[in-house]
């Protein structure tokens, strides 16, 4: 089986622990690499690593430093077809996914802040003749990064790529389920002669390296996505030491479609918010409410074309949808199944561990894609995140109730409303308690937009210059005249 190194001061390293995590495909349920089971120290070797590359980066013109970054976004797209491979190999997601959504973006995340770098600009405040203010803004030192398993490459360079783009080093963490394109990526940084310690890649349990990364006093900021529960843990040891913190966390996004809504791309468009990635992305809405006049239509249609989606091998060019992440994560989707018809909810479809595909595939974890009926905003199914292809049907009577379903969990990520009516879109978007809300859309990005919850769905925004704010800190400098 082949080892994935840790990336360290610009050199591939095996962990100091000597020990090392067997990383499972999901598709076949088989180990087929190990990864460094990282410590301690090996968060150690990487702070200092970064700490003792922080001056030389910070002082790298942006220019030059927005070329290194399009160095990496060029050899991402260079080696994408290997990257999309081993996402879907090591994710379970389906390739075609892969290649049209992760690995472009991977490449993106960095093209994107190697410009909006050189875009970035700081204040002035006039005080006439007494004087003037201006702001300077300056890289933090190290920064963690500690991402998930759902857009591993994606979510990764999301963090790393602005993080480097404003002058800090790094000390990043992918999910132990899924390190492969981590450490593709430390291997295309070696390819590219990227300056040593500048960007440092551990791998490991989130509880063993991820926390001793969060905990160091040498690491003074810290982007995570991840878990509701984990970005409480990660806050209560970040924040007594004053760390700048942003967490990108769970969700519950609700699906308002309203009766006036385009029928048929309001359809579709529910169909892709609740399946994509196998429903594992955190802006997948689960809660669907729809406007009475056409609920019962509406729940047919939805029922047929689920049933239609073909479940298959990753690593098959008709597959939509791939296999759960992790037996964990499978097993929690079959409980929150079985939660949803204690609760008095209709299976309509799924609901049941999907035949496996093929021979390769006997050991997977493979689920139909699920629709639930029957079931109030209130009740548990529908108010914690499941994070699988599970989703509730419920319907609503008026505009007011519609909102009131929406806004009724402690999550506020991201919300979608079907509509025709223009004043009717506005109204609802404006009351909506979410960080992101798509019309008539789901999953349109614009890098250069805030991106992030409110409530339980985390702090901070990730995107554009707000991802630049966060990873620079503001100095206000008075000049009197
Ligand atoms: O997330 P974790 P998991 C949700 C989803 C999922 C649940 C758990 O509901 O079922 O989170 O998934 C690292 N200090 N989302 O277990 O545990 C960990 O190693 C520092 C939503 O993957 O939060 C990994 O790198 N780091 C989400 C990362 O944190 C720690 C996407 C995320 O792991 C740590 C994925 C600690 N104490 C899951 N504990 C979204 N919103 O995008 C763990 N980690």
């Amino acid at each position: 089986m082949q080892d994935i190194l840790n990336y360290i001061d610009g050199v591939l390293v095996p962990p100091s622990t000597g020990s090392w995590i067997n990383n499972i495909e999901p598709a076949t349920g088989n180990p087929y690499c190990r990864i460094p089971d990282s410590g301690k120290e090996d968060a150690e070797h990487a702070v200092t690593a970064a700490k003792a590359a922080f001056p030389g980066w910070a002082a790298t013109s942006i220019n030059d430093r927005a070329a290194w970054l399009i160095k990496i976004a060029d050899r991402i797209e260079e080696r994408s077809e290997e990257l999309a491979q081993a996402e879907s190999k090591d994710n379970g997601k389906p390739l075609s996914l892969a290649r049209q959504v992760d690995i472009p973006r991977g490449s993106a995340n960095f093209r994107y802040f190697a410009r909006a770098i050189t875009q970035f600009h700081s204040e002035t405040y006039d005080m006439g003749t007494q004087g003037f203010n201006y702001t300077l803004r300056r890289p933090l030192g190290v920064a963690g990064c500690i991402s998930p398993w759902n857009l591993p490459l994606y979510l990764f360079t999301w963090k790393i790529a602005p993080a480097l783009a404003a002058g800090n080093t790094v000390v990043a963490k992918p999910s132990e389920l899924t390190p492969m394109t981590a450490y593709l990526l430390s291997e295309i940084c070696r390819e590219i002669g990227f300056p040593k310690g500048v960007l440092n890649i551990v791998h490991g349990s989130g509880t063993k390296v991820g926390s001793a990364i969060v905990a160091h006093p040498d690491v003074p900021v810290i982007s995570f996505t991840g878990g509701t529960s984990t970005g409480k843990a990660i806050s209560k040891v970040a924040a007594p030491m004053f760390k700048k913190l942003s967490l990108e966390l769970g969700g519950k996004n609700p699906n308002l479609v309203f009766a006036d809504c385009e029928y048929e791309a309001a359809l579709e468009t529910s169909l892709r918010s609740s399946f994509a990635n196998q429903g594992q992305i955190c802006l997948c809405s689960s809660r669907i409410y729809v406007q009475r006049p056409i609920y019962e239509q509406f729940v047919a249609d939805f029922v047929v074309r689920t049933k239609a989606k073909v479940i298959g091998d990753p690593l098959e060019e008709e597959t939509e949808i791939g296999a759960i992440v992790s037996q964990e994560q499978f097993e929690k989707d079959l409980n929150y199944i079985a939660l949803g018809q204690e609760e008095g909810g209709t299976i309509l479809t799924g609901g049941k561990i999907a035949e496996a595909p093929n021979e390769r595939c006997a050991g997977g974890w493979f689920l139909e894609p699920t629709v639930i009926t029957g079931l109030g905003p209130a009740c548990r199914t529908n108010q914690e995140e499941i994070f699988g292809p599970v989703v509730t049907i419920y319907p609503f009577n008026s505009e007011e109730e519609g909102i009131a379903f929406a806004n009724s969990t402690q999550y506020g990520l991201s919300s979608t409303i079907h509509t025709t009516n223009l004043k009717k879109a506005h109204r609802v978007a404006a009351e909506l308690e979410a960080g992101i809300v798509w019309v008539n859309s789901w999953l349109v990005r614009d890098l250069r937009t805030p991106f992030g919850g409110i409530k339980a769905s985390g702090v901070g925004r990730e995107g554009g210059m707000e991802a630049l704010r966060f990873f620079t800190e503001p100095k206000n400098i008075f000049i009197s005249l």
